[in-house]
């Protein structure tokens, strides 16, 4: 874990700018910025150790905080470093806890409601770490034309992480589930700061909450989890898009119904079919599992790079809810398969990839890469376009000038 790093600076942006947007943090944060290439609107970014506990990261929001990581910084490991992990928050969220005081009530449909500590809930049952990507459902949205609602991502807010817990089952045991359970819901510490808005609540499938690697986890990395990702225990859902992944954890109820709360009944859902932009009135499903997806690190858009020699390119893969199967390089009239190099950490981690283009006259305009995973689901090339830019896996092409 890196040094807190509270340069002067970061403090005066920090005490200065708080509830403002990224438009007004970025001559507070300093000159450095950095260019997300978002079509149809500012594109800048203010890039700076804005946190405590964070290193270099794209600062889309301070408060509540929305920091994004670099893609470049990305593709450096498997893991991703805790320091560099992208941080979202829909609400603020308590700055301190105390441990002693601290409980989880675990309720609804179950046989005796329960008030655990936290000892008693790392105490619950086998200890279980598991690799997986914590994605946010809206990464990528910024690059949704027509231009989408929401926060303008690039494709930074995603991270991989080494996540340790006890399995929510063995903490739902404690309570016992009651017959005819059909979904578990979590609440966190944070709460909306105005009157009549909605709680972050979310809940997921009974047989998914049952998985037995859907996790209470304190661990981050080896460490405790910092603050901003949810100290002290937050809900893990590998392979699933990690608004199902509540942090702060407050409570833990047994639905013996359907979750007619606003973040699964209304928001977090996307359309059941293809749609254009100007369509109105469609069926929606939730954001669950995580498709495939795959990224260029090594180089950005419009880089520059030298003519009649090879080139290797470099970048990360996730296979969603399934392991990566394969990852190809695809470009105007050439496809090359690419390497997967790096440690493999399970079917939910990030895998590293390189590829090597020959020199020769292959064009390196619209490249981009493609990844499977074992259960057939393969990117496409056409974005599935919808009104919250949620779950983007369309092939991200980038184009590299030679001289
Ligand atoms: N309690 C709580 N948990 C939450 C959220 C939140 O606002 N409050 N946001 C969710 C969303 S939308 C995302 S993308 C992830 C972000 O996790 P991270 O900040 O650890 O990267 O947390 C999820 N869990
Ligand atoms: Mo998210």
């Amino acid at each position: 874990m890196s040094k807190a790093r509270f340069t002067r600076r970061a403090l005066l942006a920090g005490a200065g700018a708080g509830g403002l947007g990224a438009a007004f943090a970025a001559p507070l944060l300093g000159e450095k910025l950095i260019d997300l290439g978002l079509p149809g609107g500012p594109s800048l970014r203010p890039l700076g150790p804005a946190f405590p506990g964070k290193g270099e990261m794209i600062v889309q929001r301070i408060r509540p905080p929305l920091l994004e990581t670099p893609l470049k910084a990305l593709g450096e490991s498997v893991i991703t470093p805790t320091e560099r992990f992208f941080v979202r928050w829909n609400w603020d969220f308590p700055t301190a806890i105390n441990v002693a005081n601290y409980r989880v009530a675990v309720g609804g449909a179950v046989r005796q409601p329960v008030e655990l500590t936290l000892d008693e809930i790392v105490s619950a049952g086998e200890h279980v770490e598991v690799v997986a990507v914590n994605q946010c459902a809206g990464n990528g949205r910024g690059l949704s034309t027509p231009r989408v609602t929401g926060t303008q991502w690039g494709n930074g807010a995603m991270g991989c992480a080494r996540w340790t817990g006890v399995r929510l089952k063995d903490v739902l045991a404690k309570a016992g589930i009651a017959p005819g359970a059909k979904r578990v819901r979590f609440a966190g510490l944070d709460v909306p700061p105005m009157e009549g808005a909605p709680q972050f609540i979310k809940s997921v499938p009974i047989d998914i909450a049952l998985r037995d690697d859907v996790l209470v986890a304190w661990g981050m990395n080896g460490e405790p989890l910092p603050m901003m990702h949810g100290f002290p225990l937050r809900i893990v859902v590998p392979g699933w898009f990690s608004t199902y992944w509540v942090k702060m954890l407050a409570t833990i109820e047994v639905l013996s119904g359907e979750d007619d709360g606003y973040y699964v009944a209304k928001s977090y859902r996307m359309p059941a079919q293809p749609i254009t932009p100007d369509e109105k009135d469609f069926p929606t499903v939730s954001i669950t599992a995580m498709p495939p997806r795959a990224l260029i690190t090594s180089h950005a858009d419009g880089e520059t790079v030298r003519r009649g020699a090879p080139l290797t390119l470099r970048g990360i893969a996730l296979g969603g809810d399934a392991a990566l199967a394969r990852v190809d390089l695809v470009g105007e009239g050439f496809e090359l398969p690419c390497t997967l190099v790096g440690p493999d950490e399970g079917p939910y981690a990030l895998r590293l990839w390189e590829v090597t283009i020959p020199e020769g006259t292959q064009s390196l305009a619209n490249i981009g890469v493609r990844a499977a995973n074992v259960r057939g689901a393969v990117q496409p090339d056409t974005l599935f376009w919808n009104p919250s830019g949620y779950a983007r896996n369309v092939i991200e092409r980038i184009t590299l000038r030679l001289a």
